[in-house]
């Protein structure tokens, strides 16, 4: 039905730059640069984050295991290093009746865990940002940290 022919506007939408016309003035010069230097960076950002992003996926996260034993002298090892949204298994094992640590308390996470004399109790906790996560017996006494990275 529509006679009028569909607006082609590729080629006069195209901002002209005469290219061998006049060597550009200062003024083109600086609007150039304004326009051509935020691209680039812009581009390169993009290139930046597309070359990054597979590798940071590839990254994620194995789940990481320790294990840990509640021994008279305390957890062994009273230290533990992680990383942010790194899944984390604390296998922890009581070896002794001297202790008061019957139970792993971890505050900030919101775990309290029996620990059955001789039988591993697994904890599974995902640290959700940097610094260190106390575990402790229930009364906080007997006391171990997770150092998150
Ligand atoms: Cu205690």
């Amino acid at each position: 039905m529509s006679s009028r022919a569909l607006p082609v506007p590729i080629a006069s939408a195209c901002p002209s730059t005469p290219p061998h016309h006049a060597p550009p003035q200062p003024e083109d010069l600086r609007a150039m640069k304004k326009i051509v230097v935020p691209f680039l960076l812009s581009s390169l950002l993009l290139a930046g984050w597309a070359l990054a992003a597979p590798a940071a996926r590839k990254a994620a996260p194995a789940e990481q295991r320790v294990s840990i034993e509640m021994t008279s002298k305390g957890f062994v090892p009273d230290t533990v290093l992680a990383r942010v949204g790194q899944p984390l298994v604390l296998a922890v094992t009581r070896r002794t009746e001297r202790t008061c640590a019957t139970e792993i308390v971890i505050k900030e996470m919101k775990i309290h865990e029996p620990l059955p004399l001789g039988r591993t109790v697994e904890i599974r906790l995902t640290p959700s940002k940097r610094g260190a996560l106390r575990f402790t017996c229930a009364m906080g006494m007997i006391a171990g940290v997770i150092l998150v990275r």
